[in-house]
């Protein structure tokens, strides 16, 4: 096979990056282009993406492609965080800056929409968990307002939808990312119109779905005169969402796996065939998103590092410098085994602002031990995750009937060391981490499979097994965990 050059654009919501994957005999390689910040910014009437920007870090990153590698590329992808959208209007104006996940404007907004369809409803429609991020809550408290918005909008477009719809001139989203939004029934693989109905959302904004590895069309003739690109190259629908890319770059074989994709967010679950609506599946709020291959992403959403990465926010501004993650993660270490733990699925830990005083405030009222110390703080946090992904473990395997044998941890988190070390000794499953880049190798595997370039799925995980450095971790301290399950299940809120 010649050498076959892939641009695959990863957004997260610190960071972007532009890599170039080459893929000759049966590996791939990857090389960082372009990377740069993805902001957000917060005044006083709301919280929002400056989408503008990030459209801007695009071009750059294509022209910096171009210029490492040649006019010439199989393909281009984009995936982001899921969640979040803009509205257009019908001459594809932007209705305003688009929201940031973490606006308060959907603190109660689950509460609202039970009222109007009662949960187990939406449940069975949808399969997704119940997070005030999701979409449905967004529109709803837009739907709210006086301004009428969600009325003059034209189309509604998922972040990587928007930012294919620039590079292409075609509106459509994406089936994993528009999954993402609680509004796609994972049954139809099409929305979910009994609920947009019922919240009196106007059908026309939604646009026509489409699965992963749809070719959207070559650039548009605006994006090859700014780039200088070769005006025939692709853009892929690849797996637009994060997620959905990580998944497909988990360099899994056989069948008795889960993975967890690691970085602000934790995403712990299983590839299925068909989503799982069952009452145990509601009770315990796992999410059917959508996955490459007609499969679904059964997962649980843990709130992964954001309280680490907000831990260290807090403390640069206060001492005015700016702590390594593995400085922190070395005092962790150091403090050793914390014995008191947080729910991380309270929803206070959700927001920005603090996050050391929220730790310890929810230590003392759960009576338990508390300091102010750095390593026992971020100790805490980590030890929290531990347990939570051990909790989650349990129960795929209850909900789905299988044993789950080896967890497979993909993305930024694997560098925290002590973290996935003590996600063996929690989980009690040989760990084994790798790739870091799970999400840019699982855009790149779609647009390979998409092209006939790589014959399926299974034969791309095996190309990411051959490309990358993976390390295995066997569980060591198990009993620490054993012993202090029944502590922990009592700060469950
Ligand atoms: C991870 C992720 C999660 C999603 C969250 C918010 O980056 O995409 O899957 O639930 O961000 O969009």
């Amino acid at each position: 096979m010649d050498e076959k050059k892939f641009i695959a654009f990863d957004l997260g919501a610190e960071s972007g990056r532009c890599m170039v994957g080459l893929l000759n005999n049966q590996k791939v390689s990857l090389y960082e282009t372009h990377r740069f910040r993805t902001p957000s910014i917060k005044y006083d009437y709301g919280f929002h993406w400056d989408i503008l920007v990030i459209y801007e870090e695009i071009i750059e990153g294509l022209k910096r492609a171009k210029k490492e590698f040649g006019n010439h590329f199989d393909g281009i992808g984009i995936d982001t965080w899921g969640v979040d959208y803009v509205l257009l209007d019908s001459e594809n104006r932007l209705l305003g800056y688009p929201y940031h996940y973490r606006d308060d404007r959907t603190d109660n907004m689950m509460e609202e929409t039970f009222k109007i369809i009662p949960k187990e409803k939406i449940y069975k429609s949808t399969g997704i968990q119940f997070v005030q991020i999701n979409t449905i809550y967004q529109l709803l408290s837009e739907q709210k307002r006086k301004t009428n918005l969600l009325n003059v909008a034209d189309k509604i477009l998922m972040i990587p939808d928007f930012l294919n719809f620039l590079l292409t001139g075609r509106k459509v989203s994406e089936y994993t990312i528009a999954s993402t939004s609680g509004l796609v029934n994972p049954s139809t693989r099409n929305w979910s119109w009994e609920i947009t109905e019922a919240l009196g959302f106007k059908k026309s904004i939604f646009p026509e779905l489409i699965e992963p590895g749809k070719v959207l069309g070559p650039i548009s003739s605006s994006t090859a005169r700014l780039t200088q690109l070769d005006p025939d190259i692709s853009v892929i629908a690849t797996a637009c969402h994060d997620t959905a890319s990580a998944v497909v770059g988990v360099p899994a074989q056989g069948g008795n796996w889960a993975y967890l994709s690691s970085g602000t967010w934790s995403l712990m679950g299983v590839e299925l065939d068909r989503p799982v609506l069952s009452e145990e599946a509601l009770g315990n709020n796992f999410t059917n998103e959508g996955g490459f291959n007609n499969t679904i992403r059964f997962l649980k959403n843990i709130l992964g590092l954001w309280p680490i990465q907000e831990c260290k926010r807090y403390w640069d501004e206060k001492e005015e410098k700016e702590f390594a993650y593995a400085e922190l993660t070395d005092k962790a270490e150091k403090y050793g085994a914390s014995g008191a733990w947080v729910d991380l699925s309270d929803a206070r830990f959700l927001k920005a602002g603090n996050m050391p005083e929220k730790i310890i405030a929810f230590l003392k009222e759960t009576g338990q031990k508390h300091d102010n110390d750095m390593g026992f703080v971020i100790r805490v946090i980590i030890e929290s995750l531990a347990y939570s992904y051990r909790d989650t473990l349990r129960k795929i395997e209850s909900v789905v009937g299988k044993k789950i044998e080896r967890l497979h941890v993909v993305g930024g988190g694997i560098q925290n060391e002590l973290l996935t070390q003590l996600t063996a000794d929690a989980t009690g499953c040989e760990v084994v981490a790798g790739p870091v880049e799970g999400a840019v190798l699982g855009n790149i595997g779609v647009q390979a499979i998409s092209k006939g370039i790589v014959e399926n799925l299974n034969e791309w995980r095996k190309i990411v097994g051959n490309s990358c450095d993976l390390k295995t971790y066997l569980p060591k301290n198990k009993n620490y965990f054993d012993e202090n399950t029944g502590r922990y299940n009592k700060i469950l809120r």
